[in-house]
Formats: C-alpha cells, structure tokens, sequence
C-alpha cells in the first residue's frame, strides 16, 4: 500500500523550545517512518512579523539544523526552506483570488497576533494562513501534525481546497489535521498561564533546545511554583503541573508513579531533578547538532537536496493548477 502524505511548518521566529520539541518535532521523527514527509522551515511566514535580518539568517539555519538533530531523516522525510521552492509564494497567490476575505477574518491567531504587534499589522500577517494552506496543497499532504492552535488553519485549508476542486475540477486534497493526544501544550516556566513560545521576549520563560546545562538548571531553579507543598497533577496549579508534564513527557512513566516518586520531596528536589531529565534528555540532539554545523557546508548540502526534492514535486503540481484554470 503506498504510504500516505505529511506536511508541516515551523517558523524561525526565534530559539526552538523544549514546547516545540515535545508537541512536534519529537512527533515528527517518530511518525516519519509511516509516511512519506515534508517538513518544512516556513521563513516565508516568518517576516510576517518584522525581523532583524541577520539574526534570522541564523535561525533559519539553526531551526533546520535542530530538526535533523532531532532525529528527522533524509531517507524518511524532505526537510527545506520554504523561500527556496518559489512555488508556494506562487500558489498562495493563486490562493488569494479565489479565497474570500470573510473567512480569514474569522481566524483567531490573526486577532490575537495583531492585538499584541505594536508596529503597523502588515497584510501579509492577515494573509498568512492562504500561505499556509499553499504550503499543504502543493504537497497533496493527507495530514497535518500541529498542535492545536493550528487546527483552525487546517480547516481553513480544506475549505479553500474545496472551493478551488468546486469550480476548476479534483485538483486538490483536502487535508486533515493530526493532533497529538499528549504534549500539546507545554507552559512557560515564569508564565504558566501561557504556552512557552518562540516569540516570547522574556528568556527565563522557555527553555531552548540549545541551552547549557546551567542556564538550563538556572531557568528550571526560577520556575514559579505555589505556596502549597504536595507534589500533584494538577490544572488549578498550573506551574507545578507544568514541571510534572514535563517531566512525563520526558521520562514517559505514568501519573501515579512520578507522583509516588515524589511523594514526601520539595520544589527544591522536583526542579533538581527535572532538571537533569531535561540536560539528559537534550544532550544527544544537542551532540548531533554540533556535530552537523561543525562539518562545514554539512547542513546546507542537505538543505539543498531537500530544496530540490520539494521543488520537484511543488512544480508538478503548479503546472496541474495552472492547466486547470486557464493559465497555461
Ligand atoms: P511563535 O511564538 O513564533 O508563534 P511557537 O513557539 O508558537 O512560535 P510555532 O513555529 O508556531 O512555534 O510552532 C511550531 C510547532 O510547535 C507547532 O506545531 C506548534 O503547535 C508547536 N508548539 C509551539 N509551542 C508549543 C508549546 N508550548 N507546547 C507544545 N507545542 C508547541
Ligand atoms: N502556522 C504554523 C506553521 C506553518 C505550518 C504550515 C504548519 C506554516 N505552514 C503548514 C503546518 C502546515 C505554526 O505557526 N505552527
């Protein structure tokens, strides 16, 4: 039987975090064996917020580097830069006229993001979900591993693919999204009430997949916590049960055994503790990922295989969409 599609995205808006590994990109590699799989560095999405220039030329390196770090193959999965494969800024064009402006309207993450951008909201942020969705289509990806912020964007997807099918013919797969039951949502360490994430400005909040093992035992030492004392899953209590989840997520015993473990213990002994799961349990991707940037042209030979191997397919498929409506 011939295996099924995978798309996904990850910005490169800043460090990736232990969040971004645990709700995806641990899925990605574990899952890739399945599937045939695009993974993709979308820095086309990226500029839709304004970055320095420089310091995202190194992202986007870092984020593709820490993606083959983390287990993310070449046999098994195409991983690239989206600004490299032209056709998904082309696609999202084509997108654009055919996608109505009251359905982006709709879509939260732009509410939320252009409530919190101080500088002008750009058109682009509003239109990054069509780009999303040409990103998948061009692919014929049947899933679509996000977490669960993304899911509005995947249905977004689907209907822009039906409408398109609707006037000019099958052209498109409408996809589905894929949400992992576990990890969705790892929390900020200062900040539990919010998730840990890229953008975030305050450093002691997230844990990047590249930290030390100090500032990693320095980040964990200041994670809020609360005055009680047992040492319980919890959602009232949110900074102690982010500690917990994390540490589950990573040592993969169950509920009642960590609390058993930790019964009788201090924050002192949890976060002690926790943090040698975390530098443990980072310490091979980060050997991996010294090893690949360190051999020079390594990665960026990779890159460029990915690239051609994405484009090839990108091509076909916006040759398909063009004979389809006329264009060619
Ligand atoms: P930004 O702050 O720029 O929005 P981000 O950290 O939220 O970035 P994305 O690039 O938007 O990361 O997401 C990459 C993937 O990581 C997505 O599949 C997303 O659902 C997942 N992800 C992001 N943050 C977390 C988190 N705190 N917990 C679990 N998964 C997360
Ligand atoms: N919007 C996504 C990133 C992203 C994506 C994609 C994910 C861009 N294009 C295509 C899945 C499929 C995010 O912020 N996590």
């Amino acid at each position: 039987m011939e295996k099924k599609t995978v798309f996904s995205g990850i910005q490169a808006s800043g460090s990736l975090h232990l969040g971004n590994y645990l709700g995806a990109i641990r899925n990605w590699a574990s899952m890739q064996y399945e599937y045939n799989n695009y993974f993709c560095v979308v820095d086309l999405h990226t500029i839709t917020i304004s970055q320095d220039p420089s310091t995202l030329r190194a992202k986007i390196r870092e984020v593709a580097g820490l993606l083959f770090a983390a287990g993310i193959n070449e046999e098994n999965s195409v991983v690239y830069i989206q600004s490299e494969v032209k056709e998904h800024s082309e696609l999202a064009w084509i997108l654009n006229c055919i996608t109505p402006l009251g359905w982006l309207h709709r879509m939260t993450q732009f509410k939320e993001k252009s409530e919190t951008q101080k500088e002008e909201v750009s058109v682009g942020l509003f239109d990054y979900p069509v780009l999303q969705a040409a990103d998948i289509l061009l692919y014929d990806a049947h899933l679509v591993p996000v977490g669960e912020d993304q899911r509005q964007h995947v249905e977004l997807c689907r209907d822009i693919a039906q409408r398109f099918n609707y006037r000019y013919g099958q052209v498109f797969l409408p996809p589905e999204a894929f949400i992992a039951p576990f990890g969705g949502r790892v929390m900020g360490l200062a900040n539990p009430d919010k998730k840990m994430s890229k953008s975030e400005e305050k450093q002691e909040d997230s844990i990047s997949l590249l930290d030390s093992p100090d500032q990693i035992r320095g980040k964990i030492k200041k994670a809020t916590t609360d005055s009680l004392r047992d040492i319980r899953f919890n959602q009232e209590r949110p900074g102690v049960n982010n500690l917990l989840t994390i540490y589950q997520l990573l040592t993969e015993k169950n509920q009642e055994e960590i609390e058993n473990h930790f019964a009788g213990k201090s924050y002192k002994d949890l976060k002690e503790q926790l943090a040698e799961v975390v530098i443990e349990s980072l310490r091979p991707l980060q050997e991996r990922y010294n090893e690949l940037t360190g051999e020079q042209g390594c990665l960026e030979e990779m890159l460029a295989r990915g690239a051609e191997r994405a484009g090839a397919q990108a091509e076909r498929k916006i040759r398909q969409v063009q004979e389809s409506m006329g264009l060619r």
